[in-house]
C-alpha cells in the first residue's frame, strides 16, 4: 500500500494545511500565500493591534455605527419578532457587544451563537459577554464559518446572521457570494444577514490604512514569512523584503505583497523546495474589496437576500448593511 506522498513523492510536510499552501502558492507564478496564513498567535495578536491603529478607520467606524444606529439595527431585524443573533467569526466579540446590548434592551434576554476557528478567542468573549451583559445566553461554536446555524431553532422567531468586520472583503468576488449562499442555505425566509463592508473611498485613506507609520501592518504581513520559518523550517531574511500596500483601482481592492528587495534564493527545507526571487518580485498575500452601496446589494442578492437597509457613518467610510433571506 502505498501513502499518496510516495507516489507523487510529495514531502509529507505538503500535505498539512500549512504545508500544502506555502507548496501551493510559492511554486505558482506569480507568487501568492493565503491570508488564512496570517492568523497565527503572533499573527492574531498584531491583528487586534492594528483595529486600534488611528489609519486603521475600520473597526472604530463600525462601532461608532453599531452605537449610533444599535436600536434601529435590532427593530428593523425583528420584525416585531424575538431575534436570535448568530456570529459568524466572532473573534474577541467586542463590537458585538453592541449589538447585543440594544438586544437585551429590546427583548429582554437574547440567545447569541458565537462561531469562530479559535477557541481561545471565544472562551474569552463568553467570559466577557455574560460578566458585562446580563440577559444574553451565550453558546459557542468552534468551527469554520456556517458550522451550527441549524443549531439554533427558531420556530415563530427571527435569526439574524452577523457577518461583521468588512471579512468579506477578504474573499474574491465568486467566494464571497458562494459563502453568503452557504449561510443563506441554513436560513428560512425572512431571517437576516447583518453584513460589515468597506467601503470605496480616497486612495490615499485607503493605503495609510494598510501601510501605518508605526508598521504594525508590516509586522503582519512578514509574520507570515517568520511563520514559514519555524513551521517548516525556511529561512527567509525579514530584512530582505518589504511590506507592500496597493490600491488596484480596476479591481477596488487593497492588495498586500511582500517584495523582495534583492535577487535571492529561499530554502523550505520541509518541502523540499528552493525558492528563487527576483529583485521587485512579491508575494501577494492578501487582497481586500472595498465595496459602494451597488457592488455589495450585487454580491447579496446573488447569495440569495434582498438589500433591506443600510447605515453608514458621516465621512460614508464603512457601510452595515441588513439583508433578508428571500
Ligand atoms: C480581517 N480583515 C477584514 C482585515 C482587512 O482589513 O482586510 C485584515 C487586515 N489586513 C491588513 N490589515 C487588516
Amino acid at each position: 500500500m502505498h501513502s499518496l506522498s510516495s507516489i507523487y513523492s510529495l514531502p509529507e510536510a505538503a500535505q498539512t494545511p500549512v504545508g500544502a499552501e506555502v507548496y501551493r502558492g510559492l511554486s505558482a507564478h506569480p507568487k501568492t500565500l493565503s491570508p488564512w496564513l496570517f492568523y497565527d498567535e503572533k499573527g492574531s495578536e498584531l491583528f487586534e493591534a492594528i483595529t486600534e491603529l488611528p489609519e486603521y478607520y475600520l473597526t472604530r467606524t463600525e462601532r461608532a455605527i453599531f452605537t449610533e444606529y444599535g436600536d434601529e439595527v435590532l427593530d428593523a431585524a425583528a420584525d416585531n419578532r424575538t431575534l436570535k443573533m448568530i456570529e459568524l467569526g466572532a473573534g474577541t466579540a467586542t463590537k458585538t457587544g453592541l449589538l447585543l446590548q440594544a438586544a437585551v434592551r429590546r427583548q429582554g434576554t437574547v440567545d447569541y451563537l458565537a462561531i469562530d476557528v479559535s477557541e481561545t478567542a471565544l472562551a474569552a468573549a463568553q467570559q466577557r459577554i455574560e460578566a458585562e451583559i446580563p440577559g444574553v445566553n451565550v453558546i459557542s461554536r468552534v468551527g469554520d464559518y456556517t458550522d451550527g446555524i441549524e443549531e439554533i431553532p427558531c420556530v415563530g422567531q427571527r435569526r439574524m446572521v452577523l457577518y461583521i468586520g468588512s471579512s468579506i472583503g477578504n474573499f474574491e468576488p465568486g467566494d464571497a457570494i458562494q459563502v453568503l449562499r452557504e449561510v443563506r442555505r441554513r436560513l428560512a425566509p425572512g431571517d437576516k444577514l447583518l453584513l460589515g463592508a468597506d467601503r470605496v473611498k480616497e486612495r490615499s485613506v485607503l493605503v495609510r490604512a494598510y501601510d501605518d507609520e508605526a508598521g504594525v501592518t508590516a509586522a503582519f504581513n512578514k509574520n507570515i514569512l517568520t511563520r514559514i520559518n519555524r513551521e517548516l523550517g525556511a529561512n527567509f531574511n525579514l530584512r530582505l523584503f518589504r511590506h507592500r500596500a496597493r490600491w488596484n483601482h480596476e479591481q477596488s481592492r487593497i492588495e498586500m505583497h511582500l517584495e523582495s528587495l534583492i535577487p535571492q534564493h529561499v530554502s523550505i527545507p520541509a518541502l523540499e523546495l528552493e525558492i528563487k526571487f527576483g529583485r521587485g518580485e512579491t508575494i501577494h498575500t492578501e487582497n481586500s474589496y472595498k465595496f459602494t452601496a451597488s457592488s455589495i446589494a450585487s454580491i447579496v442578492e446573488r447569495a440569495g437576500f434582498a438589500m433591506t437597509r443600510c447605515w453608514t457613518d458621516e465621512h460614508e467610510w464603512f457601510g452595515v448593511y441588513l439583508a433578508t433571506a428571500v
